[in-house]
């Protein structure tokens, strides 16, 4: 069935979903999921997976592929696993990050959940190779997740967005932005995208799905949003445009939902009705998005859509 705005055609899943599992892991694990997503100096595909181990703690594992969806290397042991001796805000584990390739430094930035009995905080590290790692450990403090940078300074700032959780909130959640001369002392907090209330598919939690693209009509924000219901949450990807100069600024946000649970991979396993992307890379030659998500919190999948379909969607039928 096509919607009338035509959003339903937007993204193709990929005919291979799951991408990957927890039989294709080359250590026992309980599921993988929710992975950062970036395309390395070589042109293969890397993806830093969430894996959930036997204990339900989390680690990060690096997986790496030629075409992005099949025959992926996957690291023999947790790439970026918690060191709670060392890094205590990582006592129940390392979870959902993000990648952002900063050019300007010659790094990626992975930013990360550190999750503790403090609460779920917002992590940054560094690397070149993804092999080692340097932390500059919890740069926002709890409750905070779903946080990504920008791939290039704003102004002569870096900048990040994120998600915190206000308790006066009562179970919803903003997108904020915040900058640094530094990537370690972070400031200047502004909320940017709100969730919506009521009836809507994003009226719970929203948080930024992988971090920002740019366009030329604007940073694009692929953002999850999260539905409230008596059966639990059901986790949907919307869509917002950010001015390139100042991404405080509103260009357009879609009302309706790109893209949500529909197959059975999506709709059941640990945490059933979840697509929760966090990573995302961009074919230059053919124009092609692809997202890696996680679905129902069990098995990595992908989908596909043309980058210009989906700015012209928020052209044409966002507010
Ligand atoms: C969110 C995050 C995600 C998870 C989702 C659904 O709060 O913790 O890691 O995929 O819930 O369980």
């Amino acid at each position: 069935m096509t919607c009338d705005s035509g959003c339903e055609d937007l993204f193709t899943r990929c005919a291979q979903n799951p991408i990957l599992s927890a039989r294709d892991w080359p250590y026992p694990i309980n599921t993988c999921f929710n992975a950062g997503a970036t395309k390395l100096a070589d042109g293969r595909t890397l993806l830093l997976v969430r894996v959930e181990d036997r204990r339900g703690i989390s680690h990060l594992t690096a997986a790496r592929s030629t075409d992005g969806i099949t025959n992926w290397e996957i690291d023999g042991a947790p790439t970026l696993g918690p060191e709670p001796e060392q890094y205590p805000e990582e006592e129940w584990g390392v979870e959902d990050s993000r990648i952002t390739r900063l050019d300007e430094i010659n790094q990626y930035a992975v930013t990360y959940t550190a999750y503790s009995s403090a609460g779920p905080a917002v992590a940054l590290a560094t690397t070149t190779d993804f092999h080692s790692f340097e932390r500059l450990r919890v740069v926002l403090p709890p409750d905070n997740k779903d946080a990504a940078l920008f791939p290039e300074r704003v102004g002569d700032r870096w900048a990040m967005l994120h998600r915190p959780m206000p308790a006066s909130k009562k179970g919803s959640g903003d997108i904020w932005i915040s900058y640094s001369p530094d990537l370690r002392h972070w400031g200047d907090h502004r909320r940017i995208l709100h969730s919506r209330s009521g009836a809507w598919w994003d009226a719970g939690k929203i948080g930024i799905s992988p971090p920002p693209i740019k366009t030329p009509e604007g940073w694009l924000l692929l953002y999850h949003g999260v539905r409230n219901t008596a059966a639990g949450c059901i986790y949907r990807v919307g869509a917002a445009l950010m001015d390139l100069e100042n991404p405080e600024r509103l260009i357009r946000r879609g009302d309706e939902w790109l893209f949500g649970p529909e197959t059975d991979y999506e709709r059941f396993g640990d945490v059933g009705y979840v697509c929760f992307p966090c990573g995302a890379t961009v074919d230059e030659s053919s124009g092609m998005l692809h997202l890696y998500y996680g679905a129902a919190d069990t098995v990595m999948a992908l989908a596909t859509a043309r980058l210009d379909d989906v700015t012209d969607f928020l052209l044409r039928d966002g507010r």
